[in-house]
């Protein structure tokens, strides 16, 4: 059918079909129950890193028996695939981002690839769910909430903590932390948390403390296990409310919040944290170390205090030299998912000699671009006029049909391992159902047809369309200066928009201010990396689900398909019955991309590299599924045979508090 036919016959473009997809992944793992990975109980006995005895001894740490929970978490020896590990040793990140500040709770970052989940602990978990079998995943799995249970209509849940687990400076963690962050983190509009305030089952959800250990949410409708999987890594992990408290506006009234999201600075050291390691060093542009926390609330069968490796090294370098390094053996661990590399990685990681196994997943990565709809806090007249275009469909569909997204593809690696992406759902996903994805072909046409359509004509002969006012349609572009994959597309998006009318304007910043500044919204559109595998993951980056979300429609004035979009969330969370989740979830694909909502380019699949001195970690491990990988290899759990440990910089010591 012609372009131009496609569009006088219904008055709306019909998009041809999603291509077909030819996956790389070639994970192999065994599915497991959800009680088979760890639960919570008393052992007879405990043992700690040999070292911590001797600062037992000395008087610097109270004995194992007072820094433990009655019933600690037990992970089970019979799914770690290398049983028991030993203590001592390094485990060596490299990463891309910076420390921002320690002060997660109020939405700072500690430079990402692993580094913040190593230093929080979230109320439940949602990597490891990766290897259950389907028949068992009834929601996300437990963690510092221990259990919970829902009144006869699930309009309230009730939540138990883990009783007795204490923060790394020996306070206790109680429902003081989880009603703080709730109430002046979450809750406070003058706080960028990572939930964002209505996210959570809805504007109206509350939350009551029944002890010190039970906490209770009320919703306004019923809801199920699936809501609470937003109470995992990154939106549900509580901060040090006794550290935190004497910095925030409502408990100290000479401070700001500005100076309350500052308040643990990334160059002070130690925060308090309940992760399993502490940060020690933090040498700016070059490394950060952690040491193990004394107080983690994990042990092994055998009753060994988790985790196994005394010291965790983040060398701060490149994404890219995350890859490079651990190829090469100095690092230990990388998503490998800067496509650039992937040719050179994989030629390297397949020799006998290599100190990694490489093996891709599925495609999990995607690339879109997001335009802000939000009319009313644009800096000018003109951006006003812009984001009103934004919002009218045809606009994004010309954008998405002047793609071709198959020379994106080949722009960023050359090979089989770019696929079209229209956004939405990535192919990667459970809840990907290509019969619901809108995919709007290459076509120079139907692209010119539509912004004709909307009056946007070239009327100064310059190239560019022009806005009604006349002025020139400029997309002015933010992206993270530190993603080589994302310049390539944007320059390529670029040229290919150009040759359709419109200009688009790159602006690389650096990922620390990126993140910072696509939290705030202040942005005409923005180009990025999203991992859209479930809609409970990072949600208002992709979601309008709460009146601030998504970040690019802050305004809480929805389109009426943005709309649809917000139902289609609150039936997702709202029940547990799989049938009802997944035809929520092809309603949300149906409208993310017949309307476009952002303009998708390509995704792309990762793989999991890791040293292979490395022991306990699952070769079927996926990048990203229910969350990054990681999370998902569990590192509490890996370890290194003794004659194969790198030397600690900072042996014998813990973080002083
Ligand atoms: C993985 C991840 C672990 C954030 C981040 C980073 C931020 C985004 C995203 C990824 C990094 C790594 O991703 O690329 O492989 O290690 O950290 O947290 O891109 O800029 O804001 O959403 O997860």
């Amino acid at each position: 059918m012609s372009s131009a036919a496609a569009i006088s016959m219904a008055g709306q473009v019909v998009a041809e079909g999603f291509p077909q997809e030819t996956s790389l992944s070639g994970l192999e793992y065994e599915l497991i129950g959800r009680e088979d990975i760890y639960t919570y109980g008393a052992l007879e006995s405990y043992s700690e890193a040999p070292f911590l005895t001797e600062l037992v001894g000395t008087g610097a740490l109270p004995p194992l028996a007072d820094r433990l929970p009655a019933e600690p978490i037990i992970f089970k020896t019979g799914v770690m695939v290398d049983g028991v590990g030993e203590y001592g040793g390094v485990f060596r990140h490299v990463i891309g981002g910076r420390p921002e500040g320690w002060n997660w709770a109020a939405g700072q970052h500690q430079g990402w690839g692993g580094i913040n989940m190593a230093i929080q602990e979230c109320l439940v978990r949602q990597g490891p769910r990766w290897q259950i079998r389907g028949e068992d995943q009834s929601g996300p799995l437990p963690n510092l909430a221990r259990s919970w249970t829902w009144n006869a209509d699930a309009t309230e849940v009730t939540m138990n903590l883990i009783e007795g687990a204490k923060w790394s400076d020996g306070d206790m963690f109680d429902t003081e932390d989880v009603r703080f962050w709730w109430e002046d983190n979450v809750q406070d509009a003058n706080v960028t948390s990572r939930m964002a305030a209505g996210s959570f089952g809805g504007a109206d959800t509350t939350m009551e403390v029944i002890d010190d250990f039970t906490f209770k949410f009320t919703f306004s409708s019923p809801q199920s296990e699936t809501v609470l999987e937003s109470l995992a890594y990154i939106q549900g992990c509580p901060g040090p409310s006794h550290v935190l408290k004497e910095s925030h506006p409502t408990y100290n009234s000479d401070s700001t919040y500005e100076a309350y999201t500052g308040a643990l600075p990334a160059d002070e050291l130690s925060p308090v944290v309940l992760g399993a390691w502490v940060p020690v060093v933090h040498r700016p542009d070059e490394l950060v170390v952690l040491r193990r926390n004394p107080f983690y609330f994990k042990v092994d069968e055998s009753g060994q205090q988790l985790p196994y490796f005394n010291e965790m090294h983040f060398r701060l370098s490149t994404w890219g030299d995350r890859t490079t390094q651990t190829v090469a053996g100095t690092g230990d661990f990388s998503n490998m998912e800067d496509p650039a590399n992937f040719v050179e990685a994989l030629k390297q990681s397949q020799s006998d000699d290599s100190p990694v196994r490489a093996a891709f997943g599925p495609r999990v990565l995607g690339w879109r671009m997001d335009l802000n709809y939000d009319v009313n806090t644009a800096e000018d007249e003109y951006g006003q006029a812009l984001r009103a275009i934004f919002r009218e469909t045809d606009f994004r569909l010309g954008l998405s049909h002047a793609l071709d997204r198959d020379a994106i593809g080949q722009a960023v690696a050359r090979g089989p391992f770019a696929h079209p992406y229209t956004g939405g759902f990535q192919t990667g996903s459970p809840y990907f159902d290509a019969a619901n994805t809108a995919y709007q072909e290459f076509d120079q046409d139907i692209a010119n047809a539509l912004f004709d359509g909307l009056g946007l004509i070239d009327t100064d002969g310059n190239g560019v369309r022009n806005l009604p006012g006349g002025e020139d349609i400029v997309l002015d572009v933010l992206s993270n200066a530190n993603r080589g994959e994302d310049r390539k597309q944007l320059d390529a998006m670029a040229s290919q928009l150009a040759e359709v009318g419109i200009r688009v304007q790159p602006r690389a910043i650096d990922e620390t201010n990126f993140d910072t500044v696509e939290a705030s919204g202040a942005f005409d559109a923005k180009f990025g990396r999203i991992n859209f595998i479930l809609p409970t993951f990072e949600t208002c980056r992709s979601l309008p689900a709460g009146d601030a979300c998504p970040i690019f429609n802050q305004s809480g004035d929805r389109m009426p398909f943005e709309q649809g979009i917000a139902d289609a969330y609150e039936a997702f969370v709202s029940s547990d019955n799989p049938a009802d989740k997944a035809e929520a979830a092809q309603t949300m694909q149906t409208l993310l991309t017949e309307n476009a909502y952002s303009i998708g380019t390509v995704q792309f699949p990762a793989a999991l590299l890791i040293n292979k001195r490395i022991r306990n970690a699952h070769p079927g491990t996926p990048v990203f599924m229910y969350e990054w990988a990681e999370d998902a290899v569990i590192r509490e759990r890996l370890w290194t045979a003794a004659d194969q440990q790198e030397a600690e910089l900072l042996p014998g010591t813990v973080a002083e508090y």
